[in-house]
């Protein structure tokens, strides 16, 4: 089977450099290498309260980003998440086939919910991987580019696909996470020790910000002891951070900039971040403010649904066929 590629990303808040390297960054690539898949995970933006009209909003956004990024829709299905049923119906099915005990071991689950009270988490949001694996499987989808965050959750959907597949036969597509391995995990310029995180948005840099105010960010990222630009994420992790995104931005090793920056100290590095992560993004701000005013997204989610439509509904039918469901 030719590569079936899985990605998408909640519009749960403002992009930020962390997501676009995660998935934007690697759109083309994925084109060319098999059938793209690419979805608004809009329903799982429900997962934390989140008010109607930015839900709407940054839907939007994010259907305008994927086409800024090289999203053809020609050779990929670009699609919101709720405008295909077969997700949640697949949902309603899978869920007695993942434990509790698993769910409540997840990490984005125990980070997400300790910072709430305890009657006001969600049974969506613990149930949250159940149909994350959902949308993997409906689309067949061997390759599934993640950041390091989702790779558990990538993880659990592996043994969902083993557990169905050895109680009902060869139905379900393994599916694989595909990390980048510069660029896994974008931290926080304020604090390097945690994720750059749109629902938690301290230290991002977002993609709609002024090139004056990246620069400001990044001039005024949180560096370490010494003055060696040396990649130490023990040590350096500010330094080490500010690397990862320059190389993740220009397509090289952590040993080659390193060497670029030998005699530099930490101003002029952070300088040079600052240009590249400006020259990657201004250009882009540019195809995603034209999107926006013509309103090309509109017909690329529609026909992005049918496509997605067509491939989700036959999965659906093998499974309910599989599990002993009467198709009339
Ligand atoms: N900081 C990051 N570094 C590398 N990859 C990242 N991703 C997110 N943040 C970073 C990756 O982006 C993709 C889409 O993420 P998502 O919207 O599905 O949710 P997330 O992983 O939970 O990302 P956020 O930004 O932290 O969202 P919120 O705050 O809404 O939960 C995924 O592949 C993710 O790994």
């Amino acid at each position: 089977m030719a590569e079936r590629i899985l990605t998408g990303i909640k519009p749960t808040g403002q992009l930020t450099l962390g997501n676009y390297i995660a998935v934007l960054k690697n759109l083309k690539q994925q084109m060319d290498r098999g059938e793209c898949f690419i979805f608004i995970a809009d329903l799982h933006a429900l997962t934390l309260p989140i008010d109607p009209e930015v839900l709407r909003q940054n839907s939007i956004d994010l259907a305008a980003f994927y086409l800024a990024a090289g999203l053809d829709p020609k050779r990929s299905a670009l699609f919101l998440q709720s405008s295909v049923p077969a997700h949640s119906e697949l949902n309603a099915i899978m869920q007695n086939y993942l434990y509790m005990g698993e769910l409540s071991r997840m990490t984005q689950f125990k980070e997400k919910s300790a910072k709430m009270k305890e009657n006001a988490i969600g049974l969506g949001l613990f149930a949250y991987p159940v149909l994350m694996a959902c949308d993997i499987i409906l689309y067949d989808a061997n390759i599934v580019p993640v950041g390091e965050d989702q790779t558990q959750h990538i993880e659990l959907a592996r043994d969902l696909v083993n557990r169905f597949n050895n109680r009902y036969g060869n139905i379900l597509t393994m599916p694989k996470a595909e990390v980048r391995k510069v660029g896994k995990r974008i931290m926080s310029l304020s604090n390097p020790t945690v994720k750059m995180s749109k629902s938690d948005p301290k230290g991002d840099i977002f993609l709609k910000d002024d090139p004056a105010v990246i620069r400001k960010k990044i001039m005024s990222a949180v560096t370490d002891l010494g003055s060696e630009v040396k990649f130490d994420e023990e040590n350096k992790p500010g330094i080490s951070n500010l690397l990862t995104i320059y190389c993740a931005l220009k397509d090289i090793s952590i040993s080659e900039a390193e060497q670029i920056f030998a005699n530099y100290r930490y101003g002029d590095f952070k300088k040079a971040v600052a240009d590249a992560v400006i020259d990657e993004l201004v250009p882009f701000q540019e195809r995603y403010r034209q999107i926006i005013k013509d309103k090309s997204y509109e017909d690329v989610l529609n026909e992005g649904a049918k496509k997605a439509r067509a491939i989700a509904n036959q999965t659906l039918k093998r499974v309910q066929k599989a599990i002993g469901l009467l198709i009339v």
